[in-house]
């Protein structure tokens, strides 16, 4: 009786349960609670309660600032996820754990929530839930919470990191029959780093926050790089690399691994899944997870690019990929490494003088030791790209047929 009376209460108090209940769900909304890293989303583990057990969901809000036009977002999220589940069905592949979009109970693939659940989470009462406010209501997705794997936060151990590029190289390889002409461009330029570097540049020049005077050595390293900025952008506009599907965001977290068997599990976040070069997917992933310190970490020297992680990932992304990586992209790998983790420092540092108006930031300076940290890494894959380049070889040739 008296749990009864728990559950009741708390389904009436929590306004998560209510969005979750707007969805296709089984059983009762008994749980809420923040969940994950992620820099964008904000991501909610909800539990119910069914006659069997419980279900677990996992309930985002979507970045509606960053994602302006969320209906075609979770077009694009929709098509991949079915084109994925498809070629596992096919291919007799375990859809377990395949990442579906659960619909709501009007057949839509997002909630726009502007009703009551939306007033109690901008009334104050739940600042746990820390939501945000904005005109057009919330609006939520709601998917599987995939059981068996983890999102590594940071520090793979070798094993793990490899199985990481299994995911993703995997994932690339389902990507290679989806038609491209279907997608949405989520965010525009998203990996154009001459777009990147102007912004740059814009930021310093309003410093709406006075911030610049702070950060004139940071400024100093990241703009005498500005010759990476143009490298890709050039080869893949004069069609030197192929442009393919990719995912544009591999960070270490959004692969979920299976700790126990070390398999990959499911490949998540899909925001940003649009047009652009392998050298992003392969370089992302090297920037958040060949490393020896947080993304974040203030003592920079816990942070060092690992020759021995880069090594693990190259051999697991080669053993799926090697024959379809052209000369070009195998010439550039390593560079890749470099410049997407100069792009995404350049991103910290500019969100950093715009006031930290787009990466969630949760201490001061947050984005400043964000930006710090991967400099430090451009700093040390500076010194051994040749080593880097040597790595790239070694397992192109080892599992070229
Ligand atoms: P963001 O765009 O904010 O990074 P993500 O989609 O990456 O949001 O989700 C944030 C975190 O939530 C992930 O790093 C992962 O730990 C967890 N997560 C997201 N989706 C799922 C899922 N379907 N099953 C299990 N965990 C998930
Ligand atoms: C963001 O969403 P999340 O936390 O997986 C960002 C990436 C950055 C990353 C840096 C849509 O990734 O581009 O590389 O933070 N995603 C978006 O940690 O901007
Ligand atoms: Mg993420």
């Amino acid at each position: 009786m008296y749990i009864k009376f728990n559950i009741i209460k708390e389904v009436f108090m929590n306004p998560l349960f209510q969005v979750a209940s707007q969805f296709n769900i089984e059983g009762e909304p008994f749980y809420a609670k923040q969940y994950g890293n992620g820099h964008i989303n904000r991501t909610y583990l909800v539990k119910c309660k069914t006659d069997g057990g419980e279900v677990k969901y996992i309930l985002q809000q979507i970045n509606h600032t960053v994602f302006k036009n969320v209906e075609n977002l979770m077009k694009n999220i929709v098509a991949v996820t079915n084109h994925i589940y498809k070629i596992m069905v096919e291919s007799n592949e375990d859809i377990e754990n395949a990442l579906r979009v659960i619909k709501t109970k009007d057949g839509k693939d997002y909630l726009q929530d502007k009703g009551k659940s939306y007033e109690l989470l901008n009334s104050g009462k739940y600042p746990e839930f820390n939501c945000i406010k904005g005109d057009d209501g919330h609006f939520y997705r709601l998917y599987n919470f995939v059981e068996n794997g983890i999102g590594i936060e940071t520090k793979a151990t070798i094993e793990e990191f490899r199985s990481s590029a299994l995911g993703f190289a995997r994932f690339q390889k389902y990507l290679d029959s989806f038609d491209a002409s279907v997608l949405y461009e989520t965010i525009p330029n998203f990996h154009n780093t001459v777009v990147r570097f102007e912004n740059f540049k814009k930021a310093i020049e309003k410093d709406v926050a006075n911030r610049a005077k702070n950060v004139a050595e940071e400024i100093e390293k990241y703009a005498s790089r500005k010759h990476y900025t143009n490298v890709v952008v050039d080869l893949l506009e004069s069609g030197e690399i192929p442009t393919r599907v990719t995912h544009n965001d591999t960070k270490l977290n959004n692969v979920l691994i299976n700790l126990k068997t070390l398999n990959p599990v499911t490949v998540i976040d899909l925001d940003t899944v649009m047009s652009g070069s392998l050298l992003y997917d392969f370089g992302d992933s090297i920037r958040s997870g060949a490393t020896t310190g947080a993304e974040d970490e203030k003592d920079l020297t816990k942070v060092n690019f690992s020759l021995e992680l880069f090594e693990a990932y190259v051999d697991g992304f080669m053993s799926e990929l090697a024959d379809r990586i052209t000369d070009k992209e195998t010439e550039l790998l390593a560079f890749g490494a470099i410049l997407m983790t100069y792009e995404c420092g350049l991103r910290f540092l500019t969100d950093y003088l715009e006031n930290d108006v787009y990466f969630r930031v949760h201490r001061e300076n947050h984005n400043l030791d964000r930006t710090r940290t991967q400099m430090k890494l451009v700093e040390d894959m500076e010194k051994v790209l040749p080593k880097m380049n040597e790595i790239v070889y070694k397992y192109k040739n080892k599992y070229s047929k």
